[in-house]
């Protein structure tokens, strides 16, 4: 892999990525009369503050045109809806690297429930996709969610993400994405648990802009590439506001992370 293979989805070796998934993870519930409209979600993608915007293959197809926009698409290949409460969840493959590629995707992502009944499920998908990513040369992001019985009360443990990351690393992802610990120290040790594979982390649940942008903040001392977000900005009454913001903070921050 070289220098420049994560280029076409990073800036100044930082990632900014607009998640727009959650119509499918969460249902129109996420969404009100001014994001429910994809078409709208890409405008704000559009503006250039973004180096990637999050799709399903659905979405994509019908309002994404590689010959008119210039966000990187990374298309997400699997997905579930919240309606079936599994416990141990499983999240099957919804769309082939072929498909991404021909929707002119420049990633792709694959979520593995990390300690899942079907964790085994999961990573063996991730590594037939890993190979035909690779192969097409396409990055391959790892959304690595700590979920199920083996790690109840644990999906933000310092250990159990920095395991999710590591298992990132070991299955040749390429960036992870993994919700925050909650505090710089703990969170330094996950993103050198994922060693020379990057770590993005996720934007959750809507909070007020002051306290989001604290969280970018801390997030960024601890070496991570960035964030992928969705609800913080297209939830926020004035997304492409707080957008610029967290980009300031993201791409115009003095300390640039040295190229590996
Ligand atoms: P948010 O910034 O809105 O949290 O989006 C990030 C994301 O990973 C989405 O890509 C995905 O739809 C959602 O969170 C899944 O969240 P969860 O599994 O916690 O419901």
């Amino acid at each position: 892999m070289n220098d420049n293979f994560l280029s076409v989805i990073t800036k100044n070796y930082r990632a900014l990525f607009l998640a727009y998934d959650q119509g499918m993870e969460h249902g129109p519930a996420d969404f009100n009369d001014e994001n429910i409209d994809p078409a709208k979600i890409l405008e704000i993608a559009e503006t250039g503050l973004f180096t990637g915007v999050i799709f399903q293959k659905g979405i994509a197809e019908k309002y994404y045109n590689p010959q008119v926009h210039k966000t990187p698409l990374i298309i997400k290949l699997n997905g579930k809806t919240n309606l079936v409460k599994d416990k141990d969840p499983y999240s099957p493959l919804l769309c082939t690297i072929e498909e991404a590629v021909k929707l002119g995707a420049k990633a792709v992502g694959y979520t593995i429930y990390v300690g899942s009944e079907f964790e085994s499920q999961m990573t063996k998908e991730f590594a037939e996709l890993e190979q035909e990513a690779h192969k097409q040369n396409l990055p391959l992001i790892g959304w690595m969610y700590p979920r199920g019985k083996a790690v109840a009360g644990k999906e933000n443990s310092k250990e159990i993400l920095a395991y999710a990351a590591r298992l990132g690393l070991e299955l040749g992802a390429d960036i992870v994405k993994l919700p925050y610990t909650g505090d710089i120290e703990s969170f330094k040790w996950v993103v050198k648990s994922a060693g020379r594979c990057k770590v993005v982390v996720q934007g959750g649940v809507k909070t007020n802009q002051q306290e989001f942008l604290k969280f970018t903040q801390d997030v960024l001392t601890t070496g991570v590439l960035g964030l992928a977000v969705g609800r913080n900005i297209w939830q926020d009454p004035n997304p492409l506001e707080i957008a610029k913001q967290l980009s300031e903070i993201i791409f115009d921050n003095n300390v640039i992370l040295e190229s590996q």
